[in-house]
């Protein structure tokens, strides 16, 4: 008997078991940055009108990562009143010195560059807001022998580029004179600085181009920290000649040094379908492994291009879940990576963990210009998905409750039930750039609970009651390429209640049975 196939199923083992899967956090988590404090690396994404703000995911192997908490969950940090859609959190930066975590961010809705910091990163308070008086946005902090020296993208006198200087991150006063690092290579869109040591230089990674289908990521080095940069005149991750790929517009790169000394990246990039160029997922978080060429600079990946699939680093990762859960209803809404906009008032969201219900008590429309309205959002990871939340149509349902495909107040598919003196209707609500569209409001048979479903698939959402399909809308809709505005988030999920009370039960519980009878 020969031995090979056995060498092969071994090799199969190695390569299976060495692989990234990416993206490596799924849906929208655009602007990844990365920390490790010897126990867990952690990984905060931006979140713009979305609050709590900045969620931080943990992983002990850089492979399974795990939601933690959110950095920004209480509104003494942030205030998100009035926040325009894509404007809000851009961008933050998280470092571990000394026991200490940092994370720096930008308030594009108002306050500009704050940092806070925590040194109980798994349930500590975070203390803050500390302003950075510095305006730029992809601010990053790089702890360098007991300071701390402060990056991010701005202008200094009158030159644009990559600017610096040395900051106290305990109060985020400058304190020495803020200096161009580097104009950048392209000059468009010089941004999200991060900058690290090696050898005896200090390396200044940054992205250009715009977060699109130009976005790349250059590096220059330094033997001093405030420059002049050497840029390498390759960019180190770049995807604009590889049209038709499935990732596009990678940038927005971090590196870490992990416990055996290898190097990796994480970056955003999107995953795209189809010819026509579309993306609804967003911005995703991927990772690369890096490694050092001859000349001393950094290689992401495959010579700067990276694979959904590819080696880098052991896991046992089992297939993508392709089912959505709306919400957990076993445990705490603060312990959930959910989503609400701008402010969510804790009184208007009233759970019941042990008989699986949630009263959601709404008050503005949820498509309300810059409103505050109450709902749960959960971002969609995968293409193909599908989910269901039930709903009491009893009387209990006062208002309007119901499920949405979101991406933004102009783009979103709406199912609302409501239960005007026994007479229980869905209605489906479609907004597409400024239009809303309110169909007109069907009547159903009267049953107390009711199963509402979304599912998504690469061409359509639909949405359902108790299984049946009452409405579809086309995936274009959904896609940053149709947007006429800035749009810097993805497509989410979730469920509300608006003008009144409606409660949602796990209609996945056994207790959850419903009719199937509409
Ligand atoms: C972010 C900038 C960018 O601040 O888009 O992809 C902006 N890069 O670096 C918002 O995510």
């Amino acid at each position: 008997m020969s031995i090979a196939p056995a060498a092969d199923v071994v090799y199969h083992w190695i390569e299976v078991r060495n692989m990234i899967h990416n993206p490596i956090i799924r849906g929208f988590n655009p602007d990844p940055s990365i920390c490790f404090d010897g126990d867990y690396y952690y990984i905060t994404t931006s979140t713009f009108e979305y609050f709590p703000a900045c969620p931080i995911y943990r992983s002990r192997d850089l492979c399974d990562w795990e939601f933690l908490r959110f950095a920004i969950d209480d509104t003494r940090l942030l205030d998100l009143k009035g926040c325009r859609n894509s404007s809000g959190i851009y961008a933050p930066t998280i470092r571990y010195n000394d026991g200490r975590y940092y994370l720096v961010t930008t308030d594009k809705n108002g306050m500009g560059n704050f940092i806070i910091h925590t040194d109980d990163i798994a349930k500590g308070r975070w203390e803050g807001p500390f302003h950075v008086r510095h305006d730029g946005i992809d601010p990053s902090l790089f702890f360098d022998g007991g300071r701390c020296f402060y990056c991010s993208n701005g202008v200094v006198d009158g030159e644009r580029g990559i600017i610096g200087a040395w900051v106290n991150p305990e109060n985020g006063r400058l304190e020495s004179d803020v200096r161009l690092l580097t104009p950048g290579l392209s000059h468009h869109a010089t941004e999200a600085p991060h900058i690290y040591r090696r050898g005896g230089f200090f390396y200044l990674l940054f992205s250009e181009g715009g977060t699109e289908y130009g976005h790349h990521c250059v590096i220059g080095r330094s033997r001093n920290i405030d420059g002049p940069y050497e840029l390498c005149s390759k960019p180190v991750l770049d995807h604009r000649d590889r049209k038709g790929h499935a990732i596009q517009a990678t940038g927005h790169a971090d590196m870490i040094k992990n416990a055996d000394g290898r190097w990796f990246a994480v970056f955003l990039a999107i995953r795209m379908f189809g010819k026509p160029l579309l993306h609804n997922l967003g911005r995703e978080t991927f990772m690369a492994d890096v490694s050092w060429n001859d000349s001393g600079w950094p290689v992401i990946g495959n010579g700067g291009f990276v694979e959904l699939e590819m080696p880098g680093i052991a896991t046992d990762k089992e297939d993508v879940e392709k089912k959505t859960t709306l919400f957990d209803f076993s445990s705490p809404l603060s312990d959930q990576n959910r989503e609400s906009l701008r402010i969510r008032r804790l009184e208007n969201y009233v759970q019941d963990i042990g008989n699986r219900r949630i009263k959601l008590h709404g008050g503005c429309g949820i498509t309300e210009e810059r409103g505050e309205p109450t709902m749960l959002l959960t971002r969609q990871t995968e293409f193909e998905t599908e989910t269901s939340i039930g709903l009491e149509t009893d009387q209990s349902l006062t208002g309007i409750g119901g499920v949405c495909v979101w991406y933004s107040n102009k783009y979103a598919l709406i199912l609302e039930i409501s239960n005007r003196n026994g007479s229980v209707c869905y209605r489906i609500v479609r907004c597409v750039h400024d239009l809303v569209h309110k169909e007109r409001r069907i009547r159903l048979k009267s049953v107390e609970r009711l199963c509402l479903g979304i599912k998504a698939d690469k061409s359509k959402y639909s949405m359902l009651i108790n299984g049946r399909t009452v409405a579809e809308a086309s995936i274009a809709n959904f896609c940053t390429e149709g947007c006429m505005e800035n749009s810097f988030t993805g497509t989410m999920l979730g469920f509300f209640a608006q003008n009144g009370d409606a409660v949602f039960f796990d209609s996945e519980s056994p207790s959850g049975h419903i009719e199937k009878t509409l």
